[in-house]
């Protein structure tokens, strides 16, 4: 038995995003299945998970269910405590936790304006007040949290813990809305979007479920705000030069075209993901060179 994850749609779910980041940047075990944000409503759809109602949910190997992604940083960091979910020393970890919960708790204008869309960018967008409260409120929880913490990388307490998870879609509505925020903060931003684990997210958010018109804004669309992937794409024909598939080993049957070469994998999937953002995958660019 390991732990069980239950996810929404990798494009629009915010909450899922920082489930699945809880587990993917801290290498933790998981098996993953996802609910269908277009075919129906998300509690009808996790039958077996009560109480938990919404996505992101875990079950843990002796078999509590945690819907609420807060507890569910807190009972991996209990469980998984060499992982460095909140930083090591007591004072940075004191701050990353409260980070988080103030992130479970609020920030509404922004969450409810600014729904995260990872298939494209807005531009144009004028902020309401509220939105431009709840943009002031992070800079000044941001800052706080590198006086205090002094990290040395971009993240906000040190290594790259579960407060910074809880912001990565902080950050995708901040770039994917074109918000005006401090040069601190944008860096802030960029750092995530330019994080491996948060691209093999949206990759996986390009590729699978389909685009749902109940999440388009009424703004002009511009294109993701982060710099091109490699220019990789899916063929029908070729000899690949890896015989099975960089993720699991079975044979290749699905090709792609990069840089002249051609690459296996063992089904669409794996291809499409891999084709939307080689960069982000490190057993494929191991296999590149
Ligand atoms: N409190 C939950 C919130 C999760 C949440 O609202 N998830 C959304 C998807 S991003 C959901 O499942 N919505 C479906 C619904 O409310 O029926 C958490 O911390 O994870």
């Amino acid at each position: 038995m390991t732990y069980e994850l239950i996810l929404g749609d990798y494009a629009y779910s915010s909450w899922s995003l920082r489930g699945w980041l809880l587990f993917e940047r801290f290498g933790l075990p998981r098996q993953t299945t996802l609910v269908n944000f277009k075919t129906g409503g998300v509690p009808e759809q996790m039958p077996g998970w009560a109480p938990a109602k919404t996505v992101p949910a875990m079950r843990t190997p002796d078999g509590a269910i945690l819907g609420e992604s807060l507890a569910i940083a807190e009972e991996l960091a209990s469980r998984f405590p060499d992982a460095g979910l909140w930083p090591k020393d007591a004072k940075p970890r004191a701050v990353a936790r409260n980070l988080a919960a103030e992130m479970h708790a609020g920030f509404t204008a922004l969450r409810s304006d600014c729904p995260m869309n990872l298939r494209l960018g807005y531009t144009g967008v004028a902020p309401s007040d509220a939105v431009q409260a709840d943009l002031r409120r992070l800079e000044l929880i941001w800052n706080h949290a590198r006086k205090t913490c002094q990290p040395d990388g971009p993240w906000l307490c040190g290594d790259y813990s579960a407060a910074d998870a809880f912001y990565a879609p902080i950050a995708a509505r901040i770039a994917g809305y074109g918000l005006s925020v401090s040069p601190s903060a944008q860096a802030y931003v960029a750092a995530h979007l330019a994080d491996p684990a948060f691209r093999r997210w949206r990759a996986m958010g390009l590729v699978h479920g389909e685009t749902l018109n109940r999440y388009a804004q009424p703004h002009d669309q511009t294109k993701w705000p982060a710099p091109a992937p490699l220019p990789a794409k899916a063929v029908e024909n070729g000899a690949p030069e890896n015989a099975t598939c960089p993720y699991s080993g079975k044979p290749s049957t699905h090709l792609m075209q990069l840089e002249g070469r051609i690459f296996g994998f063992c089904n669409a999937f794996c291809r499409d993901k891999t084709v939307a953002d080689p960069e982000a995958w490190p057993d494929f660019m191991a296999l590149r060179g």
